[in-house]
């Protein structure tokens, strides 16, 4: 069968499930292929392409574009008849997306091993509705099969593909940092995360937390490095410094096999002096770490993070005395939260002096336990079409105080240079009520640029790939 991926957003830091998606079908002898461009390519790539089975990543805030794109195909392209599959997080949360005019199915949770047999029994033309893990539409109704146990042994997947991305795109091979995914899920319940649900939805069908060996991630990377420009390496599991002895034979193999500068994301309150020191020894340059809220109810009743304001500030300690660079991360606009609880979240990251402070406005994503709570107390109607489609520009909620929407995503746009000159911050409450968010936001853009050129990239690239990077983020706005 010949799959083809669809992607709209020139993503740079690309989604790593459908490399994993497609190592595994071609490794089963299927096709694979990535369209990635704008709306009008796509049709010519589907018609040049016949695929069989049209697929898409979705996470909520981008479905309604990829559902519209899908149909856009189906119509314009009816004698190709194909089949499409959706998945991702907004996917597997939000399954009734199955309802929407031509989804065909869509899968829940992991997709290695259920894409594959739904493509296999596609192709046999054998029960193709009755694959695990899927939502599927058929003339009777929609089939809703049960979730099957979760791949227990990493390793026993085929490697990602990563040339799906690569190929299809050699502007992002050429300017991006290669991304790997060495630790899957993170055992703690952070109510805005997806992680608790997922939790849930696999209940009874094995553990959520695993660990590819570190020998087969080398292996991987060095697929990669000996074929592709690999300057820079993000580590973009959501926890990875969870398993101490797994790091530590990181730590020793690493340098030798790859030795490559890289980022990943870090909780604080695992971090202790010989975690920073092992972390600086492989290689990291710099880590991201969540702060969240600086008003302890917010971070750890509502949130329920179960950081002490201590531990974070001495995360960040420890990660600087051994030479790792930090973004930290905020929330602000939280459900209930006043201008003046988000500040304290300014003061908190300031505290742990940040490379660069990047901060998110709340976003209620479907099935979580805070969308939930914020959907009950009115903040809003739980509808994920009114998910916005990313979390920098606007607040998706009702605040309990007329006025703090508007200053809360000010000070959103302002939050990184607030942290960054300390002689700005008496002036924080009278800039953020000002209505210059327009400028603000320039100012954000052009803070996040500079703090990534001077500060986080170890590598420049020419001025013709860095001109073409510029404007693709100019005409897709993210990533
Ligand atoms: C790295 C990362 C990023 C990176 C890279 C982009 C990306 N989408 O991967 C960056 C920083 C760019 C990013 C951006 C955003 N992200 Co992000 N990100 C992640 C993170 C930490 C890892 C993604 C990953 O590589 N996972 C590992 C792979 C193996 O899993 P997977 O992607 O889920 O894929 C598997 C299954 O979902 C399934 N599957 C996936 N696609 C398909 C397609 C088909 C056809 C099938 C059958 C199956 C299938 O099979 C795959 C293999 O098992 C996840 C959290 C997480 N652990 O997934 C958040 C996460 C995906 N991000 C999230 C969000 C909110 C965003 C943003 C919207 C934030 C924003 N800017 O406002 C944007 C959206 C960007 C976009 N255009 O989609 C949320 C999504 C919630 C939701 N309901 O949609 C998540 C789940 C984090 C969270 N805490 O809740 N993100
Ligand atoms: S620590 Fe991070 S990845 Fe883990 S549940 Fe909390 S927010 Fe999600």
């Amino acid at each position: 069968m010949r799959i083809l991926f669809i992607r709209d957003d020139y993503v740079l830091w690309y989604p790593v499930g459908i490399l994993y998606l497609s190592g595994s079908l071609r490794k089963a002898g299927h096709e694979t292929r990535l369209a990635y461009g704008n709306h009008a390519d796509f049709l010519d790539v589907v018609a040049e392409y016949k695929p069989n089975v049209l697929a898409y990543y979705v996470t909520t805030g981008f479905h309604r574009k990829y559902i519209s794109l899908n149909s856009r195909i189906k119509r314009e392209l009816p004698e190709l008849n194909a089949f499409s599959v959706f998945g991702g997080p907004h996917a597997t949360f939000f399954p009734e997306m199955i309802e929407e005019p031509d989804v065909d199915a869509v899968c829940r949770g992991e997709g290695e091993i259920a894409f594959l047999e739904l493509v296999d029994r596609l192709a046999k033309n054998s029960d193709y509705e009755k694959s695990p893990n899927f939502w599927v539409k058929t003339p009777q109704g929609i089939v809703k099969n049960p979730i099957a146990h979760l791949v227990e042994d990493l390793d026993s997947l085929p490697y990602p593909d990563h040339d799906l991305v690569y190929n299809a795109d050699p502007l992002t091979d050429r300017v991006s940092a290669k991304v790997f995914f060495p630790i899957r899920g993170c055992p703690y319940k952070c109510t805005y995360c997806f992680n608790h649900s997922i939790h849930k939805l696999y209940e009874g069908k094995g553990s959520w937390v695993r660990a590819h060996s570190v020998d087969y991630v080398l292996n991987d990377m060095e697929r990669v490095k000996t074929a592709h420009p690999m300057k820079f390496v993000r580590l973009v599991s959501d926890t990875f410094n969870l398993i101490p002895e797994w790091l530590e034979e990181f730590r020793d193999k690493y340098p030798k096999r790859i030795g490559v500068p890289f980022t990943a994301n870090v909780r604080a309150k695992l971090v202790t002096d010989r975690m920073a020191r092992n972390l600086a020894e492989a290689g990291c340059m710099w880590a991201c770490m969540g702060v969240e809220s600086g008003v302890d109810w917010y971070r750890n009743e509502l949130l329920k993070r179960g950081d002490t304001r201590e531990q974070i500030t001495s995360a960040a300690k420890l990660l600087h005395k051994h030479g790792i660079r930090i973004i930290t991360q905020n929330i602000v606009g939280l459900p209930g939260e006043t201008f003046e609880e988000a500040l304290e979240s300014m003061k908190l990251a300031a505290e742990c002096e940040p490379d660069y402070a990047w901060a998110a406005i709340y976003t209620p994503y479907p099935r979580t336990d805070l969308a939930e709570y914020a959907r009950k107390e009115g903040y809003y109607d739980g509808n994920p079409d009114f998910v916005l489609k990313d979390f920098y520009t606007q607040s998706a909620l009702k605040f309990r105080r007329p006025g703090d929407k508007a200053r809360i995503e000010n000070l959103h746009k302002l939050f990184g240079l607030l942290v960054e000159f300390p002689a700005l911050r008496p002036l924080a409450g009278t800039l953020a009520g000002l209505p210059l968010t327009t400028l603000y936001s320039l100012l954000h853009t052009v803070w996040w640029g500079y703090a990534q050129n001077k500060r986080l990239m170890p590598y420049k690239i020419g001025m013709g790939d860095y001109m073409r990077t510029v404007i693709r983020f100019m005409q897709k706005c993210h990533y």
